[in-house]
């Protein structure tokens, strides 16, 4: 059958049997869109239902968080967990806190999670939870109270050799602490059950920082493969949290210029370049004083364009660093038109499918998330390890474990992703690589 025709059959069916998940439909297509033709090849995969059976979720666990606000008002949340493949290792993945929320897009996630876990070379499954709360405008107490209503249910269902979640977007330090807390109040017991926790408690050197850093390194080794560097480079980035905060510190230390940020409302550009100074003053206004990102556009008197994205400003390298779908196929357009040949994910599913289209068709070094972002799961299985050996690494050592498992990533894209003109399709690349392990390890313990 014609791989146009196999791909429609397979999502037909995945559609009918996830209504409404349109995310999930994506993230599935994507990877299905690339491994059909590969199975096709390998039937060993095909007889055993591989494909079929990686895009259903081991387990779901869908639950109640009531809490109680400032006011005294009884307030309702829903939460998550998908604990979709344990071939390879325990589950792992993030939590997200955010009001858009809900099974579709806990299920791309941990879809995604499953092969890029895979391709860190880390003994890691994929999960991946969360809730519909949204803790903007919320206290550190209200916070508190919800992320311990969260943990009294999840507590039951996780544990350092079944299940690890760890930050995602609406979840960094100050809620991993409260769901540490909790987890160890009602098990009684110390243990590696979260990564990204502080270092005084548990926690790695690095990994606040892995997945921006990772994402640099992977943008660098892409470059490197046209005898080129970030050094010198112009670099829009998005979203202005977690990931975009190391990611413009990494670009700006291997030499290159950070000239965009942004949150959800809009974004600040900044030609002169965010240097060091001005990134600790955006860390300050995000993780401390929890504030917009306009109001670094006030304090440096620079343009603050509302409601819109960056990728309208001319720039060589994009890092989108905020959610899914943020880069339309229109953007993608305005982006090469404005010379930009290098596009590393630290998002997960930043780019639309159009998106990805118009990057394949250019032929420009397109580095999907499930490579380009694996930093910073890398990182949490190092936390993993060190919590099991009780005895913790310098950053000199975490930092270049990380760079290297950014490179072995790179190589193992390149493996599998080498068209014979030369160019890399890292999309085939890190899909292959990623399925190939976990796709091994179903059949060798059978049909579970
Ligand atoms: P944070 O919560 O620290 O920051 C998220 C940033 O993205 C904020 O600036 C936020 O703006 C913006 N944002 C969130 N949702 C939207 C939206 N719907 N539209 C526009 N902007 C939005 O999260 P992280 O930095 O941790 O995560 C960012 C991305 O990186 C996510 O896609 C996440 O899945 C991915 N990722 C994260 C990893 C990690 O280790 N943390 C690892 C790998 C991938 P605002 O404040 O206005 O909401
Ligand atoms: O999307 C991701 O890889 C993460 N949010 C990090 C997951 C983890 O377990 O560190």
């Amino acid at each position: 059958m014609a791989n146009d025709q196999l791909l429609k059959d397979f999502m037909a069916k995945v559609i009918a049997k996830n209504p409404g998940e349109v995310e999930y439909h994506q993230a599935v297509e994507e990877v299905a869109a690339t491994i059909l033709p590969f199975i096709e090849e390998n039937p060993k995969y095909k007889t055993a239902k591989i494909l079929e059976r990686i895009g259903e979720p081991e387990r779901v666990i869908l639950f109640r968080i009531p809490w109680v606000d400032d006011k005294g008002e009884v307030q309702i949340n829903k939460g998550y967990r998908i604990e979709m493949n344990s071939a390879i290792g325990p589950y792992k993945g993030g939590l997200r806190f955010h009001p858009t929320v809900n099974l579709g897009v806990l299920k791309f996630l941990a879809y995604e999670q499953v092969f890029k876990n895979s391709l860190t070379t880390l003994p890691m499954g994929g999960g991946k939870g969360g809730s519909d709360f949204d803790p903007k405008g919320k206290s550190d107490a209200e916070v508190m109270r919800f992320c311990q209503s969260f943990m009294s249910e999840l507590f039951r269902h996780i544990g350092p050799n079944t299940d690890v979640p760890a930050g995602d977007i609406g979840v960094g330090g100050r809620e991993i602490g409260f769901l540490f807390g909790q987890y160890k109040r009602l098990r009684n017991e110390f243990t590696g059950v979260l990564t990204g926790k502080g270092i005084e408690w548990g926690g790695s050197l690095i990994r606040p920082e892995a997945t921006g850093y990772g994402q640099v390194y992977f943008a660098e080794e892409m470059l490197k493969t046209r005898g080129d560097s970030m050094k010198g480079k112009i670099c829009t980035v998005s979203g202005s949290g977690n990931v975009a905060q190391y990611c413009t510190e990494k670009a700006t230390e291997l030499g290159a210029k950070v000239v965009t940020l942004s949150d959800s409302q809009g974004y600040i550009y900044d030609p002169a370049g965010i240097n060091k100074e001005k990134l600790e003053y955006v860390m300050w206004l995000k993780n401390v004083k929890r504030g917009r990102i306009s109001e670094y556009a006030e304090k440096y008197g620079v343009e603050y364009i509302a409601g819109k994205r960056p990728w309208e400003v001319k720039c060589d390298v994009a890092l989108p660093s905020a959610t899914q779908n943020e880069i339309n196929g229109d953007e993608a357009k305005m982006l090469l038109a404005n010379g930009c040949f290098v596009v590393s994910e630290g998002a997960n599913m930043p780019s639309t499918p159009e998106a990805i289209d118009v990057y394949l068709d250019a032929k420009i070094l397109y580095g999907p998330g499930k490579a380009a972002n694996a930093g910073g799961v890398a990182v949490s299985g190092l936390e993993m390890a060190q919590n099991s050996m009780r005895f913790g690494w310098t950053r000199e050592e975490v930092d270049a474990k990380l760079l290297q498992i950014m490179k072995d990533i790179h190589a193992n894209c390149i493996k599998y992703g080498k068209d014979e003109d030369g160019w890399v399709n890292y999309v085939r690349g890190a899909n292959i690589g990623g399925f190939v392990k976990v796709a091994d390890a179903m059949l060798a313990q059978g049909i579970v």
